[in-house]
């Protein structure tokens, strides 16, 4: 939280002061905008940033991407500031096939240390980009080669896991897509990376750090229920005022065509802090994945929301058989759920035939219900090598809201310790009143055995990142066949920030990294 505070009031310091000297350093600076109040003020800062590209597709035997930072155009109104792999939010997307040998050399053209995290990948220890964990994060100027094979195919995505709370935050992430050997064909195959943004940082100049965010990610118990609107002060809920798909905000995301009888892949990726219910208008879709697994013969659903947690992703398919200009919208009270919208225009048909409905109540698909139920490669009642229970909390600290696991915030929570080949079962349970705790685990698998002690009756759920409503408690369990020291955190990466983490880390596994001991920059949330 004092990261991401610093960052802010750090633009608002240099806006002001760029605003105020009408020194040559502005020329060429679009001065048409200093006065809109509604614009962001952060953007005007005396560097001369390029605008953001369009996101580009990168394949091959060798992938360079470059770390470096551009101004964003969000909607009609609002240009920010942001760091990205590549000159775009998101960044750009690697395609690979299952099999391939992956190299991506990055070099950091930023003004601060970072990292590439592979997030949901089990990438070799070392290649996981976690900084004093597995490497050091890459310094201004310096170049790093990342390398591991494409083992699985499914839709992941990669971020910064230097100071992630805030690189993240400002745009630090693309895509990864590891295509099967086998494909089955689509005619259309479209990402949608979700994230929110603050339009005007500068009003955050207040202390947060002692702030209850817990309202942020809609944390409410109930799946149908709105949040309590009125319990809410001027928040960080408040200052993620515009929702984005693929970086654009409302009319400036790009529609998605399709063909009457095409066959229609979306894999959805929350790259942001909030959870967002997404309804599919005018169509039937099946889920076909979670977080890069199939699912087990997934049924045709209408009308129901795709609740996205923070990390997660959903590959949904469907057929275009209903001509006309279609929805894809977040539901929601929030502020900027207005904007997380994306039309889907039948080509040549793009007469308007759909209206909002963002405020309409619907089901949220129930995932431990749905597929076709069998057995997985683990069951509740088998034996396990290693037991843990998590249990979430949220507590005042000395600095502000802290969010701990059984009691303690990272780096004195107790590790999961194994070794390979142990088979590991974790019990999580959220006991913060208010709290939405995403729970992400590098370098695994887990598969998710009963939630609120029912067994999972729909298809085998098998992810890396599960999110947990206050009161809510899953049991998870994997197997332990990637060595290395592994996070295991909260993916409001914020709530990591603030010490919810611990780590998985393996007794017979010897790092080939040594953290230098004098460099204080590695960041290791
Ligand atoms: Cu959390």
């Amino acid at each position: 939280m004092k990261k991401l505070l610093l960052g802010t009031v750090l633009a608002g310091v240099v806006a002001i002061g760029a605003a105020c000297s009408n020194n040559s350093s502005m020329q060429g600076h679009d001065m048409s905008n200093m006065n809109m109040k509604e614009e962001n003020t952060a953007q005007d800062s005396s560097k001369k940033l390029p605008l953001a590209t369009n996101t580009e597709v990168l394949s091959g035997k060798e992938i360079n991407l470059t770390a470096k930072e551009a101004l964003l155009q969000i909607n009609d109104q609002v240009k920010l500031p942001v760091y990205t792999y590549n000159g775009s939010v998101p960044g750009a997307q690697i395609r690979v096939k299952q099999g391939d040998n992956v190299k991506i050399v990055l070099k950091n053209e930023l003004p601060e240390p970072i990292t590439i995290h592979w997030h949901g990948y089990p990438v070799p220890n070392n290649q996981d980009g976690v900084p004093g964990v597995t490497m050091d994060a890459i310094k201004p100027g310096e170049t790093f080669t990342y390398e591991f094979t494409a083992t699985v195919p499914g839709t992941y995505w990669y971020h910064s896991h230097q100071k992630s709370a805030e690189q993240v935050d400002k745009g630090l992430y693309g895509t990864l897509i590891v295509e099967p050997k086998n494909e089955e064909k689509v005619d259309r195959d479209y990402t949608l990376v979700l994230d929110e943004w603050m339009s005007n940082p500068d009003e955050g100049n207040m202390d947060m750090s002692g702030m209850d965010h817990s309202n942020m990610n809609n944390g409410n118990s109930s799946d149908n229920q709105q949040m309590d609107m009125s319990s809410m002060g001027h928040d960080m809920m408040n200052m993620y005022d515009i929702f984005t798909i693929n970086g654009k905000s409302g009319s400036a995301v790009k529609p998605l065509k399709v063909k009457k009888g095409e066959k229609v892949r979306l894999r959805l990726v929350n790259a942001g802090y909030m959870s967002h219910k997404l309804h599919l208008h005018g169509h039937e879709f099946k889920i076909v994945a979670t977080d890069g697994q199939p699912l087990k013969d997934p049924q045709p659903i209408k009308d129901e929301l795709l609740n996205i947690a923070p990390g997660e992703r959903y590959d949904i398919e469907f057929i275009a058989n209903n001509p006309g200009e279609w929805l894809l919208e977040c539901h929601g009270d929030m502020e900027g759920a207005d904007g997380m919208k994306v039309k889907i225009q039948y080509e040549d048909q793009t007469n308007n035939t759909d209206k909002e409905n963002a405020k309409k109540d619907l089901p949220i698909v129930d995932m431990t219900k749905y597929g076709k139920h069998e057995l997985g490669q683990f069951t509740l009642d088998q034996k396990y090598d290693v037991e843990y229970t998590m249990d979430l909390g949220t507590a005042m600290g000395k600095d502000g809201m802290v969010y701990t696991i059984n009691g303690k915030t990272y780096p004195e929570t107790a590790p999961v310790n194994v070794k390979k080949g142990d088979l590991v079962k974790v019990k999580l349970v959220n006991n913060s009143p208010k709290d939405l705790h995403p729970m992400h685990l590098h370098g695994h698998f887990f598969q998710v055995l009963s939630k609120n002690g029912k067994p999972i009756t729909g298809s085998p759920l098998i992810k890396d990142t599960l999110n947990l409503k206050p009161g809510e408690e899953y049991v998870v369990a994997f197997k332990a066949d990637n060595p290395g020291n592994w996070m295991f955190h909260c993916h409001d990466l914020h709530h990591a920030s603030a010490g919810m983490v611990t780590e998985v880390k393996y007794k017979d596994y010897k790092s080939d990294y040594i953290p230098d001991p004098n460099d204080t920059t590695n960041k290791g949330e």
